[in-house]
């Protein structure tokens, strides 16, 4: 998969896409990832990216000629253009496995008051990782970035993605313990040690679903 962000602080974006399963991916050639500088398609001295909001009012407005520019030098009729906003639709694990089918997604990151509105009839999609506010677009796209790169064939191991999928089937994780099987006087659960693979499943089951019903009621409406 190629991802192409598009961003006014792509410093940020050095860090959580360098480490651990991104790294892999990356390495591996099965993510093609690259941050550009928004400002590289400004003309003027002080390249320009933002300006004041037409019937006044705090904060600055994101222009829509660098973004113009930038969407149509980097997108294609096969990419995925994305944007960044608490307006959009909340993402979740079903949007990731969608996404990660792509063959190239474009992320587009605003900071300030907004996008100017023109800028939204180059979007797919609007996309928001949860209800509250943040300085810009770029923790967003990393965190999504991170959920679908771990989808993506060949970046997980079997074992880890066999286990994906029961996650994914909408309930939450059941207990995990290692080794000791005693400390500090907290005991593992005598079925995790009894090798009965049967009571195991049912324990675990159980568990999923309890803590799903005491935790995230809403996730089993
Ligand atoms: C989010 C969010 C966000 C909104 C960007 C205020 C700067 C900021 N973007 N999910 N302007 N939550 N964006 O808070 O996606």
């Amino acid at each position: 998969m190629k991802i192409d962000v598009l961003t006014l602080f792509p410093e940020m974006f050095t860090g959580p896409l360098d480490v651990s399963m991104v790294a892999r991916a990356r390495k591996a050639g099965l993510l093609d990832l690259q941050i550009r500088n928004l400002r590289d398609w400004t003309h003027d001295r002080h390249k320009t990216v933002d300006d004041r909001p037409f019937g006044g009012g705090p904060g600055m407005v994101l222009k829509p000629e660098p973004v113009f520019e930038a969407v149509e030098a980097l997108a294609s009729e096969k990419t995925r253009v994305l944007m960044m906003a608490p307006t959009g639709r909340v993402f979740t694990q079903a949007m990731a496995r969608e996404l990660a089918g792509e063959e190239h997604l474009l992320f587009l990151c605003g900071s300030y008051e907004g996008f100017d509105e023109r800028i939204r009839t180059l979007i797919d999609d609007e996309l928001s990782i949860g209800d509250y506010v943040l300085t810009n677009g770029g923790l967003p796209a990393m965190v999504i970035i991170d959920a679908v790169t771990r989808l993506l064939p060949g970046v997980l191991g079997h074992d880890e993605s066999a286990h994906d999928e029961s996650f994914s089937h909408g309930l939450l994780e059941y207990p995990h313990y290692t080794r000791p099987a005693e400390f500090r006087e907290m005991k593992v659960p005598d079925v995790l040690l009894s090798g009965n693979h049967a009571e195991i499943e049912k324990w675990r089951r159980e568990q999923s679903k309890r803590r799903t019903e005491e935790r995230r009621p809403d996730l089993l409406e």
